[in-house]
């Protein structure tokens, strides 16, 4: 056989071969392989081509008549084969990504509000509905705040009382966990004060305070409201009405209420507050000892010591003041049995009463 049938002869079967492979092509990663394989620069026409030089002038023309043919159909048949191609990875990557938007959505779980901090914004809502401005200070005090300016000096015995949890500083300056919100409510006079001068002025002040004991009825970190009013004219006789409505309010009925005579060193006259049993109504049952009453919280009109250490009149000024135990509060509205289970982070407890 001549050098130039011989090379056709090859020509041809690689145009077979090509295009049988091309037609079986199952992606465009195969088709570009096969491409490289036949068609590229060290593929299986350009080593048939290499023959090419070895043929007399005569020969040539017709092999290249071949060649260019053959190169003509194969570009041809690649061609068509990578749109089938296309079509085929694009029907691919649909299937694939193929959403049923008639499934039901997946239910995304969802905190809720820790029950005690829902009783603090509760309260707190009710007194700044009725005027009072919520006021939030530091959980690290000085003595000043939670005691001198509350007419509790040192050695009196109340500092003993509130089981202060002391923190070691740096400077001479004694730090301490707050005992009580009232510190928060001694920063708002004085800054009331400054900025406006002797004038009125009713807050309410929520939060975290520390106590150094701690059995099953106490924690040795618990939560308090506080609320004062100062104003010309402030009587008892506000706090009762104030007192009366919050409590009906917060436990969403009428409730009676009655004061008893008490002692704190930073209102005179001082008062234990009772309202009526929320479990038997009054009637008396375990909870109320069988007397009807449930003691709720401390109050007073502010003393008069307390008024001076801010910088106010007590000849002109007075105000009533009084502080509760949000737990014991939480407790009686929604029957919790236990006051651990505040902090025990427990989802069905946390569920049942939190949102
Ligand atoms: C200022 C002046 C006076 C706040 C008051 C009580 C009485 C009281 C306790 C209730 C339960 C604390 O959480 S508890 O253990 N509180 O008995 N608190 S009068 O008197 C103030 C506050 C601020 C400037």
């Amino acid at each position: 056989m001549s050098e130039s049938a011989s090379l056709i002869a090859s020509l041809d079967e690689l145009r077979q071969q090509a295009l049988a492979a091309c037609a079986e092509a199952k992606d465009l990663r195969m088709l570009e392989s096969l491409r490289t394989s036949f068609l590229g620069k060290k593929g299986r026409l350009t080593s048939i081509l290499k023959g090419v030089g070895r043929l007399s002038a005569e020969e040539r023309p017709l092999v290249g008549k071949h060649v260019n043919e053959l190169k003509t159909v194969l570009a041809q048949a690649f061609s068509e084969a990578e749109s089938r191609l296309q079509v085929v990875a694009e029907a691919a990557r649909i299937a694939a990504e193929r959403l049923d938007v008639s499934l039901p959505g997946r239910k995304l779980a969802s905190g809720a509000q820790h029950p005690l901090q829902k009783g603090l914004n509760e309260i707190s809502d009710i007194f700044s509905r009725m005027g009072f401005t919520i006021a939030e200070g530091p959980e690290i005090e000085d003595e000043f705040h939670n005691f001198d300016a509350l007419n509790i000096p040192p050695e009196h015995p109340a500092r003993a009382m509130h089981d202060t949890f002391f923190l070691r500083s740096e400077d001479e300056q004694t730090s301490l966990l707050r005992t009580h919100t009232s510190p928060v409510q001694i920063r708002a006079m004085m800054k009331h004060l400054e900025c406006n001068g002797e004038s009125p002025l009713a807050v309410v002040a929520p939060g975290r305070v520390y106590r150094c004991d701690h059995d099953v009825t106490h924690s040795p970190m618990f939560h308090q409201v506080e609320v004062f009013k100062v104003g010309e004219d402030v009587s008892m006789a506000h706090l009762k009405g104030v007192l009366q409505y919050f409590l009906s309010t917060y436990f969403n009925r009428d409730l009676p209420i009655r004061l008893r005579p008490s002692y704190f060193p930073f209102t005179e006259p001082s008062a234990e507050v009772d309202m009526g049993c929320v479990l038997c109504d009054g009637k008396g049952c375990r909870v109320c000892k069988g007397s009807g009453w449930l003691e709720v919280l401390g109050s007073g009109m502010i003393h008069p010591n307390v008024l001076k250490a801010v910088g106010m009149d007590p000849a002109r000024w007075s105000g009533f003041a009084f502080g509760l135990g949000v737990e014991r509060l939480v407790m009686l509205k929604y029957g919790i049995p236990d006051l651990r289970l505040f902090f025990e982070n427990d989802v069905r407890f946390l569920r049942r009463i939190g949102g």
